[in-house]
């Protein structure tokens, strides 16, 4: 197994492009909205060969990853409609088949499940995605799920009546899921939580109580991921986060930030000071590809602000709106990028 160099490891925040053949990328592009329900509808493939796909997609994505010199890789999200539907709607309680319409992040009206009785896990719902990774690579392993606060913004709540206990509810379901999935060879299991800097208010009340619950007794290197939404769907993005230094709280080891494309100023870093940190270094919203030497020069600045041993190297969020070479390619700079200051590092 290759080995995962000690500093400046590298890594992707879940999702690569999707080939042609198995979605059809202009329907999630077309509304510039990410599906809460189910979109059927993109998938290419008929339902009786779909996961065999998906399976070979995977493994383009796993060797893509590892040819670019990725050190801890993901499975790409190959099977999924959306970062977070995957899991959301394969819970009990959640009607899925007639969606409410709330406003969403960037206020459109956006289809959403209703949840009308508790919220339980049927069965492990990723289980297979991390068997069928960890059989296919040498490398680390890390599969992402979605957080329970932002799936509490992605419903409609008719059961539960008040904002925290259904936030507490998705907790629960996301640490049983989170503990079957470091059980089935997760090295590390990332919660996405973009509505944390969405919805700052309330994330202040109970965020940090939710993601605290969910990583309860999940084992492996855990990290919690906030962004401004993809680049392909938000391009004007503010320079601070309303939310993050609260999560100096969590109990999550590492925390996952974007920082290319907003130019992040990374002074704020100093108040998470007990986390590893994920830095965004390739900015996703630009066609042009990074050099490892602006790869590297990123990596630097992050350097003034978080000591080596505890950054990580990772694009702003996930790949999954780019054309295949053009992820593949900025993933390469990524890789070549942190070796040039592990090798500075060295001396
Ligand atoms: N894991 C997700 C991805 O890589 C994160 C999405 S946050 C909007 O696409």
């Amino acid at each position: 197994m290759p080995e995962t160099p000690s500093l400046l490891p590298t890594t992707v925040v879940g999702s690569y492009p999707q080939p042609d053949w198995l979605v059809d990328r202009a329907i999630l592009t077309k509304n510039n909205v990410v599906p809460r329900v189910r979109l059927k509808e993109i998938w290419r493939v008929a339902e009786d060969a779909l996961e065999q796909a998906q399976d070979d997609a995977t493994l383009i994505a796993i060797r893509d990853m590892e040819r670019a010199g990725i050190d801890i890789i993901t499975d790409g999200e190959m099977r999924r409609e959306s970062y977070s539907n995957r899991f959301a709607l394969a819970l009990d309680g959640v009607d899925v088949d007639n969606p409410a319409i709330v406003s969403g992040r960037m206020g459109k009206p956006t289809p959403v499940p209703r949840v009308t009785g508790p919220i339980r896990r049927r069965h492990a719902v990723e289980q297979r995605d991390v068997e069928f990774l960890r059989a296919n690579t040498d490398r680390r392993i890390k599969i992402t799920l979605p957080g329970p606060f932002t799936m509490s913004m992605q419903a409609h709540d008719e059961h539960y009546g008040d904002d925290e206990a259904f936030a507490m509810a998705y907790a629960e379901v996301v640490a049983e899921e989170a503990r079957d999935l470091v059980a089935a060879g997760a090295d590390v299991i990332q919660l996405d939580e973009p509505w944390l800097q969405a919805r700052p208010e309330q994330a202040k009340r109970y965020g940090v109580k939710a993601i605290n619950r969910a990583l309860e007794g999940v084992g492996g290197t855990t990290v919690v991921h906030l962004c401004f939404g993809y680049a392909a769907l938000v391009s004007d993005k503010p320079s601070g986060y309303s939310f993050l230094p609260q999560l100096a709280d969590s109990t999550a080891v590492q925390i996952s930030i974007e920082a290319a494309q907003p130019k992040l100023d990374l002074g704020m870093l100093k108040e998470l000071s007990n986390k590893t940190i994920m830095l965004g270094v390739l900015d996703l919203g630009t066609n042009e590809v990074e050099t490892a030497e602006t790869v590297a020069a990123r990596l630097r600045e992050g350097l003034r602000h978080v000591p080596a041993e505890r950054l990580v190297a990772a694009p702003d969020c996930g790949m999954k709106y780019l054309p295949r070479a053009r992820a593949f390619a900025k993933l390469k700079a990524l890789a070549d990028g942190a070796a040039i200051v592990r090798r500075e590092l060295a001396g």
